[in-house]
């Protein structure tokens, strides 16, 4: 059985300012602009919390509801991607199969390590935590479980740091009691469906998963309703089962940028499916284009209407940050993953295998690659200015929401 870490970095943005100035500590700290701006609070720390003050909350309305000696930051996005780089180099010094999901957090794979601990994931995490803290002065939580989704959860219930770990056998009694939401993937969107159905804990969700698996479904008009609902329960009975599936850490650059979008309503229309695949490219190929890299593999993960998700990657015969090169292969991929007529919940696309512009430019020694590449820049900087909205690729304007999605 394999063991998996999630941990996450408390009030990252936060801590950091309070780590380089240690005279912030105890009172309430906002990062995302002064007190006055326009905007909204982007990391609260737990002071501010207390108050009530929460992630998106608008700078105004926190600093009417926080006391006059609160503290606001505009904040350094350079540093805090500094502090996030030191924070996962260390983390992989414990275990090489990580996979960082966001600029604070990373899922690890630690059953080859924990040898090195005595099999005890209680010492190895303890170590973790007090490595960096002691190097970087943050403080982390951490959860250990035999899957993800239990980590994930159990690195948040007890936060800030926070230590908790779910023995194999416990995972079922540790989600049960917990609000169904609690379960990643289960939004605002399909919680008042469950919600009409009377799961409102991930214990009830369970329930009705077992109560309907050999039942069947008899009551015909309901039949679409309920075998939505049966599905989505499935998906969170899953998640107090023991995972399998390794982590495999990205080739020799451990880096990747990725995009995701949930449809406001699941669809089967491929081309609107295509349309949003191809903006999502776009983003990636954005940030490649900012940070001057170039990608040589692509991954499209499709997730269906009944949550089952699957992912295929392809190589690209050269190293690109143009969506043309992303999206022909990100196109294929989709249509090897998707079947037509399937409902589609989530699309996203990530790049990696990720290295430096120059070299692969001059290897090309492809004019039309540098003219599209000349050209997108141009767009790059023309939607910076002016909003996405302002200059787009044919193409996109079906995509109407872009709401994107982290991983
Ligand atoms: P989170 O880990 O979601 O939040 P957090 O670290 O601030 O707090 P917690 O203790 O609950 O983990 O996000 C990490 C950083 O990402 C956060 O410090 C600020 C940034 N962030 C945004 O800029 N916008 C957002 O909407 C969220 C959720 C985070
Ligand atoms: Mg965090
Ligand atoms: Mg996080």
């Amino acid at each position: 059985m394999r063991t998996f870490f999630l941990l996450d970095i408390d009030c990252f943005f936060a801590s950091v300012e309070m780590a380089l100035h240690p005279e912030l500590r105890g009172r309430p700290l906002c990062i995302g602009g002064l007190r006055t701006d326009r905007g909204i609070v982007s990391c609260p720390n737990y002071e501010a919390r207390k108050y009530g003050v929460r992630t998106a909350m608008p700078l105004r309305s926190a600093a009417r509801i926080l006391p006059s000696d609160a503290v606001f930051l505009r904040g350094s996005h350079r540093l805090y991607g500094e502090y996030s780089e030191k924070v996962m180099a260390m983390l992989r010094d414990f275990t090489p199969d990580l996979e960082q999901v966001s600029v604070d957090e990373a899922y690890m794979d630690v059953t080859g390590c924990l040898h090195f601990w005595g099999h005890d994931p209680l010492r190895m995490a303890e170590a973790m935590k007090e490595r960096i803290g002691r190097e970087c002065g943050l403080s982390v939580s951490i959860g250990v479980a035999s899957n993800r989704v239990c980590a994930k959860v159990a690195a948040g219930v007890k936060k800030p740091d926070g230590l908790v770990i779910v023995r194999p056998g416990t995972e079922r009694g540790f989600l049960a009691s917990l609000p169904v939401e609690t379960i990643p993937g289960i939004g605002p969107r399909t919680l008042p469906h469950l919600h009409t159905y009377g799961i409102r804990t991930v214990g009830d969700a369970m329930a009705y998963a077992e109560r309907n698996a050999c039942s069947g479904d008899r009551r015909l008009p309901l039949r679409a309703e309920r075998l939505r609902t049966f599905s989505l329960c499935r998906f969170i009975a899953s998640c107090a089962v023991p995972s399998d599936d390794a982590i495999v850490p990205h080739g020799h650059v451990e880096k990747s940028i990725s995009r995701d979008m949930t449809f406001g309503a699941d669809t089967a229309d491929r081309e609107r499916v295509g349309a949003t695949l191809y903006y999502l490219a776009e983003r990636c190929c954005k940030t490649l284009r900012e940070d001057e890299l170039t990608a040589s593999t692509v991954t499209v993960r499709v997730r269906f209407a009944d949550f089952t998700t699957v992912q295929k990657q392809a190589s690209l015969p050269f190293p690109s940050s143009n969506e043309e090169d992303i999206f022909a292969a990100a196109r294929r991929l989709l249509a090897q993953l998707c079947v037509p007529g399937q409902l589609v919940r989530l699309v996203g696309v990530k790049v990696s295998n990720l290295s430096g512009a120059e070299g692969s430019q001059l290897d090309l020694g492809v004019t039309a690659a540098e003219k599209f590449g000349a050209l997108h820049r141009r767009l790059d900087s023309l939607q910076s200015r002016y909003g996405y909205g302002s200059i787009r690729w044919g193409i996109t304007c079906g995509v109407a929401e872009h709401r994107e999605e982290g991983e």
